[in-house]
């Protein structure tokens, strides 16, 4: 298990990377050009930037996270192919600063949705929540009323930019089915894969989150049938996944241990995070302590220890503690713990196989 930390560059993040090296056994950042829009041809100035930036403190830059599919792909419009070459151009760039990893999603307008991103939980600390009454409630064109209405409306998480357009979006949407969307997918793959595997980048798609359809907007990254189907669709190993163990979680039907067992080969890269069910469909992003949420951590863990896993790990989000002012989800405090919380399972299973001290 190689550990990295999301850091979201200077300027655009409050975890600096001094701090970053003082966590115990973090080898790299996961970053990305988060100024950009999607779509776009990464610049090589703006990536060696990046370099310049995390080769003082000995950080690789091997995982990218993320580098986003314009809308007009996962649509599979005629202008896709224009944004596929930038694509494929942007993975040949990456190669060259030693990336190994692309992280991507295939969600149709959203990234991952929450309802309260500071949301209280019993100690005090806040987290991610997710209200789910509260989002089933909402009808996609009321939403687009009211950003038309009021341009400040926002939901937490959500990027001005993607709102921008938000009822052509919902527009292009309306004829979309799931299969179109798993052919659009292909499309992209068949396409990008090949690419991928001569730069030696492995490409890991991250589960939908929550893995469900919301707004009435097709989702196909839902769980293991999900992956299955994604692994068959261009079944070479650069084709892959990143799992999310918190994404895939929320879902009372999935053992994400067992995701780990079967597609161990096809998951360069893992998300690690702990999240609290509740009957009613909410959930909260807790401590990674297996015994703070629903999710079992140690499972995990241990599913990749048996595994020999020499892929990428990252601690994903953690809960705001000790007054800590930083991005929702991504402080340095309950991340930093979390990945003690890793390493301590991680080192005792690795004990307890060789028989003497790590
Ligand atoms: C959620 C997070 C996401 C993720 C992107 C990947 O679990 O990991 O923000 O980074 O969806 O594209
Ligand atoms: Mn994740």
């Amino acid at each position: 298990m190689r550990m990295v930390f999301r850091w979201y560059g200077e300027g655009n993040d409050t975890v600096t990377l001094p701090q970053i090296k003082q966590i115990p056994g973090v080898e790299g950042i996961v970053w990305a050009l988060h100024h950009l829009p999607a779509g776009e041809e990464w610049p090589m100035e703006d990536i060696l930037a990046y370099k310049k930036l995390a080769d003082p403190y000995g950080f690789h830059l091997e995982v990218v996270e993320s580098v986003n599919v314009h809308e007009d792909i996962k649509l599979g419009l005629p202008t896709r192919d224009r944004y596929i070459e930038n694509y494929k151009r942007t993975i040949e760039k990456l190669a060259k600063v030693g990336a190994k990893v692309i992280c991507y999603n295939f969600m149709p307008v959203f990234d991952w949705i929450r309802t309260d991103l500071f949301k209280e939980l019993e100690d005090g600390s806040t987290a991610l929540f997710y209200e789910k009454a509260m989002v089933d409630a909402m009808d996609p064109m009321d939403l687009v009323r009211k950003i038309n209405e009021n341009p400040d409306f926002t939901m937490p998480g959500w990027e001005p930019a993607r709102l921008l357009h938000l009822s052509s979006v919902f527009e292009s949407y309306k004829n979309v089915t799931e299969d179109d969307l798993w052919n659009n997918l292909q499309y992209f793959l068949e396409q990008i894969i090949p690419v991928a595997e001569a730069n030696d980048i492995k490409m890991a798609i991250h589960p939908d989150d929550p893995p469900w359809s919301i707004f009435g907007l097709p989702r196909i990254m839902t769980g293991p049938d999900s992956i299955r189907k994604l692994l068959k669709l261009v079944d070479n190993p650069y084709n892959g996944v990143t799992l999310c163990s918190g994404s895939l979680g929320v879902n009372p039907n999935h053992n994400v241990a067992e995701m780990v067992r079967e597609f161990a080969d096809r998951i360069p890269f893992a998300h690690i995070r702990n999240v609290r069910l509740y009957e009613n469909g909410d959930f909260i992003e807790t401590s990674h302590r297996a015994s703070d949420g629903s999710v079992d951590i140690c499972d995990i863990v241990k599913a990749y220890h048996e595994k020999g896993f020499t892929g990428y790990a990252r601690p994903d989000h953690g809960r705001h503690i000790w007054d800590e002012k930083c991005r929702a989800g991504y402080g340095l405090y309950d991340r930093a713990l979390g990945i003690m919380y890793l390493w301590g399972i991680w080192d005792s299973l690795e004990r307890t196989k060789r028989g003497t001290r790590v």
